[in-house]
């Protein structure tokens, strides 16, 4: 019966007109996107930039992530809000960048949050038993936070979670803004296993994102300010990091570009943010894909934003 089922979902799936165009949700302002494939979908979860157009809007308005899924990377479905910050009864706002993964029959959602205790940016953990909710809080407080206490702490530092599980089933959380930072966690998602260790790869801004292909980890993520895309490779997770150079230009209309990687159905796609939607700006994003091949080296191409 399960694989009638299966037939029906692709062949419906099959059927369904071609629709995508960038950016892909011209229904709300969307940014930072994570991607999940689960149960033959892709799962996009993207922070809603809820601010009004400049002059008015001058600051980041984000108050949850909504999300969205496809069986063919064209249609996508909107499920609505995935959750809000207030999901984390220590945070106060600010549902900035997230990362997704499932473990066993648990999803577990890192975000970025304002942690009111510190009063500065934190990184929480939401699970869910469906990728599309409802989340609840994993731990009750922020993983990682910031305390404040030193002269040289960033109230900002600790954003953008980017969550890594490797073969062996060890999690490994990177996040940061200037500084790269990561740990290992434990098998249940949300303690750490040892230090947090940073490293240093060339201008490094922020959104940083692991993934792993034929053995070899690849960190992407936003340099300098206008943010471009880059990444570096690695033999292990815990590096040294080789630079090897810009995936993505800068936007025309934001500062920040945000992505994440995607293998579905035998293809690879980036997903990022521009500013490409009619009022469209710095706080008022949208988020985009654009489909790629590697390298036969390996190697991560330089990728242009198409508005397909
Ligand atoms: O969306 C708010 C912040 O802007 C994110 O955390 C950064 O990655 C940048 O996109």
């Amino acid at each position: 019966h399960l694989g009638a089922l299966a037939l029906a979902v692709a062949a419906a799936c099959a059927a369904a007109p071609a629709s995508a165009a960038n950016p892909l949700f011209s229904d709300k302002f969307t940014a930072d996107p994570a991607v999940l494939v689960d149960g033959g979908r892709v799962y996009l979860y993207a922070g809603h930039d809820e601010a009004p157009p400049k002059p008015e809007g001058k600051d980041f308005v984000m108050n949850e992530w909504l999300v969205y899924s496809t069986c063919d990377m064209k249609n996508w479905t909107a499920h609505g809000t995935a959750l809000r910050y207030d999901v984390f009864k220590w945070a106060g706002g600010s549902a900035w960048a997230s990362d997704i993964t499932r473990v066993g029959k648990k999803y577990y959602f890192y975000a970025t949050l304002h942690d009111n205790g510190t009063n500065a940016k934190g990184i929480g953990v939401a699970v869910a038993d469906s990728p599309t909710g409802p989340f609840r809080d994993a731990i009750g407080k922020a993983l990682v936070t910031n305390d404040m206490t030193k002269e040289t702490d960033i109230a900002w530092d600790d954003i953008d979670p980017g969550i890594f599980v490797d073969d062996d089933g060890t999690p490994w959380l990177f996040w940061g803004n200037q500084t790269l930072k990561f740990v290992k966690l434990k098998k249940n998602m949300i303690e750490m296993d040892g230090p947090i260790q940073t490293t240093s790869l060339p201008h490094y801004t922020e959104a940083p994102y692991v993934h792993k292909r034929n053995g070899t980890y690849y960190l992407s993520y936003s340099r300098e300010f206008p943010e471009h895309t880059v990444y570096a490779t690695a033999k292990k997770v815990t590096g040294p990091w080789h630079y090897r150079g810009k995936i993505m230009d800068q936007n025309k209309n934001t500062p920040t570009i945000h992505q994440a990687f995607v293998d579905f159905n035998g293809k690879s796609y980036i997903v990022y943010h521009n500013a490409e939607l009619p009022n469209g700006g710095e706080f008022r994003r949208s988020v985009a894909v654009e489909e790629f091949r590697y390298n036969a080296d390996g190697t991560i191409p330089f990728i242009p934003q198409t508005p397909e």
